[in-house]
C-alpha cells in the first residue's frame, strides 16, 4: 500500500436519517447496528476504509437531540459534538425530502465548526415524485455554503461511491493510520453486545431499547465452543417482564437471532446464555452509565 492522504469523517445528522446505514454501505460489513427506532447508535463508531492512496476513518455518531435532559441524551450530544470539532470532513445527512427543527440544530454546530461539510440526502429511494428534489436543493444552498450536495440512498448504495470519491479528494496528506484490513476499532465483545442490543431493539416497542444497555460478562473460547454470558440490564421490573416474555418466549426469539449473527461474526459455534438484571434509573444517573462502560 501507498497511503498519502488520511483523515476522519463525521457523518452527523439528527437520529433516523441512515447514518449507520452508510456506514455499512461503505465499508461493506454491518458494523454499526441500523433500526428505525432512533437512539440505536449510542456510541462512536470508526469505519475504516482503506483505498489504494487514502485511507478514510469514518466517525459513525448518535444523533444529535434537543432533549438534553437525561444523561444518556446528553452523552450522545456530548459525543456528536466531539467528533465534529476532531473531523477532517463532516457528512451531514438528512432525509428526502424533509428539513426539520432537529436539522437546523445540527446545521447551527456546524456553523461554528468551519470545515468542509458535504449535505447527503439521503433515502431517495422513496421518493415518488423526484423533481421534489431540485427546488429542495436550491433552498438548501441558501442555508449554508456546503461544498457538495449528494443525493444518494445508502440502503441501495446509490450515489456512496460518488460520495466516497469527493470525501476522498478533500481528505489531508497523512499516513496511513490503521492495517489494511482493519474494518473497525471495536473489538469483539464490543460487537458482540451491540448484536444482542439490534436484537433487543427489534424485538421490543419504542420505549424499552431507550431503556437497556447490553453487558458481555462472560467470553471463553475452547475448540469447540464459544461461551458467552451476557446481562440485559433495564430501568425496571415491568421491562425486564416485557423482555422476557409468555414462558420466556420473547428472550429465547432474540437469544436464537444473536446466537445465529455471532457465530457468523466468529466463525465459531457459540453457546450464549442471557439474563435480564434490574438496575433503577440508570439512564439518568452519570454513575451507573460510567459502570456500564459509557466513559
Ligand atoms: N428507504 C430507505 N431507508 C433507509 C435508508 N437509509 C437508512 N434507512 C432506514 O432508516 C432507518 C434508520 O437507519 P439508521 O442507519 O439506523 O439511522 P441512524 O439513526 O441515522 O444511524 C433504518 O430502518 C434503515 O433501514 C435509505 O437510503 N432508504
Ligand atoms: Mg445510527
Amino acid at each position: 500500500m501507498n497511503i498519502k492522504k488520511s483523515g476522519f469523517v463525521a457523518i452527523i445528522g439528527r437520529p433516523n436519517v441512515g447514518k449507520s446505514t452508510l456506514l455499512n454501505y461503505l465499508i461493506g460489513e454491518k458494523i454499526s447496528i441500523t433500526s428505525p427506532k432512533p437512539q440505536t447508535t449510542r456510541w462512536q463508531i470508526l469505519g475504516i476504509k482503506t483505498l489504494k492512496h487514502t485511507q478514510i476513518i469514518y466517525i459513525d455518531t448518535p444523533g444529535l437531540h434537543r432533549e438534553e435532559k437525561r444523561a444518556m441524551n446528553r452523552y450522545m450530544n456530548r459525543i456528536a459534538n466531539a467528533v465534529i470539532l476532531d473531523a477532517d470532513v463532516v457528512v451531514f445527512m438528512i432525509d428526502a425530502v424533509s428539513w426539520r427543527g432537529e436539522d437546523e440544530m445540527v446545521l447551527k454546530r456546524l456553523q461554528e465548526a468551519e470545515k468542509p461539510v458535504i449535505l447527503a440526502i439521503n433515502k431517495i429511494d422513496l421518493l415518488k415524485d423526484k423533481s421534489e428534489l431540485l427546488p429542495f436543493i436550491d433552498k438548501l444552498k441558501d442555508k449554508f455554503n456546503f461544498t457538495h450536495i449528494i443525493p444518494i440512498s445508502a440502503i441501495e448504495g446509490k450515489n456512496a461511491h460518488l460520495l466516497e470519491e469527493e470525501i476522498a479528494k478533500l481528505l489531508p496528506e497523512g499516513p496511513q493510520l490503521y492495517p489494511d484490513n482493519q474494518m473497525t476499532d471495536k473489538n469483539v465483545r464490543f460487537q458482540i453486545a451491540e448484536i444482542i442490543r439490534e436484537k433487543l431493539i427489534h424485538a421490543t416497542e419504542e420505549e424499552l431499547p431507550y431503556a437497556t444497555t447490553v453487558e458481555v460478562e462472560q467470553f471463553e473460547q475452547s475448540d469447540k465452543l464459544t461461551n458467552i454470558g451476557v446481562v440485559i440490564w433495564v430501568e425496571r421490573h415491568g421491562q425486564k417482564v416485557i423482555i422476557i416474555g409468555k414462558k420466556g418466549a420473547r428472550l429465547k426469539k432474540i437469544g436464537m437471532q444473536a446466537r445465529r449473527e455471532i457465530e457468523k461474526l466468529l466463525d465459531h459455534k457459540v453457546f450464549l446464555r442471557l439474563w435480564v438484571k434490574v438496575k433503577e434509573n440508570w439512564t439518568d444517573n452519570d454513575k451507573a452509565l460510567k459502570s456500564l462502560g459509557y466513559e
